[in-house]
């Protein structure tokens, strides 16, 4: 199954991380005032003796992807026990606050960045074998001998990313706000750029296929490390699933490896991807070596249509992304996909000259454009609706959208109606608010998209991100798909497309370009 050809190269590509060291900036005290959590500056930590039941929570200023060493010294006795501690590494002042051990949901509680550890000797110098994500740190002193106290002299992080800051491209922002909102999202690009672009450097730290896209045309704004999108390309390409199905993600160690997770629209983003990676590089021999891979993914979603030309819905569909909203029928939201990937397809074919494959799959594209105008659109709500409930929601009228199946001003009359209608499935991702920002400027609704993502990214601005999130239903903050916010992501790079965003079709001048 494994395509050594293509891994040699994916393996060649990929980037060195650059190491730089950061120190913690100040020491804290949090607490909860109501539901918010105020931040104070406390004692510096150097200055602290710590006896049994003592914390100290440490600031990095900033999102930090690495490892932390602690510099531990005692006055008192020479210690004569070792020293029990308890480290509780958080992204979000939030996760501070919560309690790893009562996490019941259903993703692994191994991702709650606790640990605790015996300390032999000291004075030593700790490094912590694992990378965590964080910005705060909390050291806990949970025994100690009565005979002495502990002192941390120094702490620092070796931060770790492929990205490297002095490369980033420049931008003005049209106003302050949106210049934070571009350094947000580019911070949380540089932060998930490791070996190969993960989605969160918390968890779940591999490459998926439909974080790439995003995070792939936003690399091509800001980084511009193009030959790390195709070494992501190549990993893709080399590690096919039965058939020659594209895997949702794949992991590197200890050897690179896919995982055993499909879903319909992730596979099909591999054309996009490639079209995309094209488009930014002209590269024509990587979309020639690839073309096949990416064509076999449009057979394989073919071969899932009904008589109609329909993508079946959510029961026999297998697991298509789409967004968290865990109510959200996929349906039509998968029809729009499978579109917006055909169109990307037969622009590949164009430019290879494959003239044959690219009358057939535009026969394909009309097809099912037709199916999902005849079978999905309700003439009465004047919107697709998707599955045998004929649910209404956001994400199937921006898929449809973006794959063309409606244009003009009829693509944005939808979108100003499915605003009205108060039982449309709302969507909880940036990863899907990404895509609804994308459909309001296909259609030449700059302002609304503008306002759109201010509202939206702006958001958790305001609630203190210093990196953007996996998720943020404003209606309700504390959400999480996983039964536990304790083990939400507050560094994914399904988020970073506002640095795209901006930097692609808004000026400072607040004029567009590039517009299409
Ligand atoms: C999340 C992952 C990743 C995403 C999948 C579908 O769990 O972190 O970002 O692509 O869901």
């Amino acid at each position: 199954m494994k395509n050594q050809k293509l891994l040699n190269k994916a393996l060649n590509l990929l980037p060195d991380l650059v190491e730089t060291k950061v120190d913690a900036v100040q020491t804290v005290e949090l607490y909860k005032n109501d539901n918010s959590i105020v931040i104070e500056q406390a004692v510096d930590y150097r200055k602290r003796v710590l006896k049994k039941g003592n914390r100290v929570c440490l600031d990095f200023g900033n999102h930090q992807v690495g490892y932390l060493t602690l510099n531990l010294n005692y006055r008192g006795s020479h210690p004569d026990a070792p020293v029990w501690l308890k480290l509780h590494f958080a992204e979000n002042a939030t996760e501070l606050f919560e309690d790893g051990k009562s996490y019941q949901g259903w993703i692994c509680s191994s991702w709650i960045e606790e640990e605790q550890l015996h300390v032999d000797v000291v004075p030593s110098q700790l490094r912590l074998p694992r990378r965590y994500a964080f910005r705060y740190v909390m050291i806990e002193v949970l025994d100690i001998s009565s005979k002495f106290d502990l002192v941390v002299e120094d702490a620092f992080c070796t931060a770790v990313s492929s990205a490297k800051d002095q490369e980033l491209s420049a931008f003005k922002a049209q106003n302050h706000k949106l210049a934070k909102m571009d350094q947000i999202a580019c911070r949380t690009l540089h932060n998930c750029m490791q070996q190969v672009f993960e989605d969160g450097p918390k968890r779940d730290r591999r490459l998926w296929m439909g974080d790439l896209r995003i995070q792939a045309l936003t690399n091509y704004e800001t980084y511009n490390n193009n030959d790390m999108v195709k070494a992501c390309l190549y990993l893709f390409a080399a590690l096919p699933m039965e058939k020659g199905r594209m895997g949702a993600c794949l992991f590197l160690s200890p050897e690179p490896e896919v995982d055993d997770t499909q879903m319909f629209d992730y596979s099909l983003f591999f054309i996009n991807t490639l079209w995309d990676y094209y488009e930014a590089t002209k590269d024509k021999e990587t979309l020639q070596e690839l073309w096949p891979v990416a064509l076999r993914q449009i057979e394989l979603a073919e071969e899932q249509l009904d008589e109609k030309m329909l993508v079946g819905d959510s029961d026999v569909l297998g697991w298509c992304f789409v967004d968290w909203n865990l109510n959200l029928n996929k349906q039509a939201s998968a029809q729009g996909i499978f579109l917006y990937a055909l169109s990307a397809a037969i622009r590949i074919a164009q430019v290879l000259g494959d003239v044959m494959t690219e009358e057939k799959l535009a026969e394909l594209y009309c097809e099912c454009r037709n199916a999902a105008n005849l079978y999905l659109w309700d003439g009465e709500k004047q919107c697709y609706i998707s599955g045998k409930e004929r649910q209404v929601s956001v994400a199937s009228q921006v898929w449809m959208i973006l794959g063309e199946a409606i244009e003009d001003q009829a693509a944005v009359n939808l979108l100003r109606r499915v605003e009205t209608i108060s039982e449309a499935e709302k969507m909880v991702t940036p990863y899907m608010y990404h895509n609804y920002i994308a459909a309001l400027l296909l259609v030449g609704e700059k302002k609304m998209a503008l306002q759109k993502m201010e509202a939206y990214w702006g958001g958790m601005t305001d609630l203190g991100a210093d990196t953007f999130w996996e998720l943020y239903n404003p209606e309700n903050p504390s959400e999480s798909p996983y039964g536990g916010t304790i083990v939400n992501s507050y560094c994914h790079a399904w988020s970073c497309g506002p640095a795209y965003f901006l930097r692609k079709y808004f000026t400072a001048d607040g004029s567009l370009k590039g517009e299409k």
